[in-house]
């Protein structure tokens, strides 16, 4: 009496061999190829997957860093492999993410700049946003010693200035006392004192050198 050893079928005289894949005999697991071979068969894990092909198991690839992401993208695992989307403010599929220019389109308010890095609208500087528009900042207002003594602090939009006083004239970032030849005068010594051309009133001194009172 003869028998087919395992893995073939027949009568003991004549035995063939047993195709597993295409029967459910064999114990591959589902995420893997199963290949006949003569008298048994093997199981190989699918791409995708790990495992000794009885057993496949997905492999996180984004865990173990085995992704080909943009770098401007996210990696998320999914079973059998692995998907890339671009990170916010990025398009494309995340292997190609490129950045996306709202400030292409965008229409910004009145004295507003569209800035790249934030693709949003900012004031300019001098404004401030209020209610959905850019409001002129009071510079005078909020800051009551913004100018020196002698000038008048004056707002507009965007910035502000400080003007002469009556009496007092430009001297570079300041305004000195205008001085009439009836103050040269008498008195007679001039003296920078708080950023303004003060006239000392000291002895009958000429006038210093160098300091013109007109
Ligand atoms: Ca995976
Ligand atoms: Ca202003």
């Amino acid at each position: 009496m003869c028998e087919c050893r395992t893995g073939f079928i027949g009568d003991g005289f004549n035995c063939i061999d047993i195709d597993e894949c295409s029967t459910a005999t064999n114990l591959c697991d589902m995420n893997s190829v199963c290949t006949n071979t003569n008298g048994f068969y093997s199981c190989e894990c699918i791409i995708g997957f790990t495992g000794n092909g009885t057993y496949c198991g997905d492999i996180d690839e984004c865990q173990l860093a085995r992704y080909n992401c943009n770098r401007f993208a996210n990696c998320r695992n999914v079973e059998g492999g692995y998907m890339c989307s671009c990170i916010e403010g990025y398009e494309g599929d995340g292997k190609i993410c490129n950045k996306i220019d709202v400030c292409l389109t965008k229409v910004c308010p009145e004295n507003s700049t569209c800035i790249e890095e934030i693709n949003d609208c900012r004031c300019n500087s001098g404004f401030y946003y209020l209610e959905g528009i850019c409001a002129d900042f009071d510079e005078c207002a909020n800051n009551r010693n913004l100018c020196k003594p002698g000038s008048t602090c004056i707002n507009s939009p965007g910035t502000y200035e400080c003007k002469c006083d009556a009496g007092y004239i430009q001297n570079q970032d300041e305004c000195d006392e205008r001085l009439t030849p009836r103050d040269v005068e008498g008195f007679l010594d001039l003296k920078f004192e708080s950023g303004i051309c003060r006239i000392q009133n000291s002895e009958a001194t000429r006038i210093s050198e160098g300091l013109t009172p007109f």
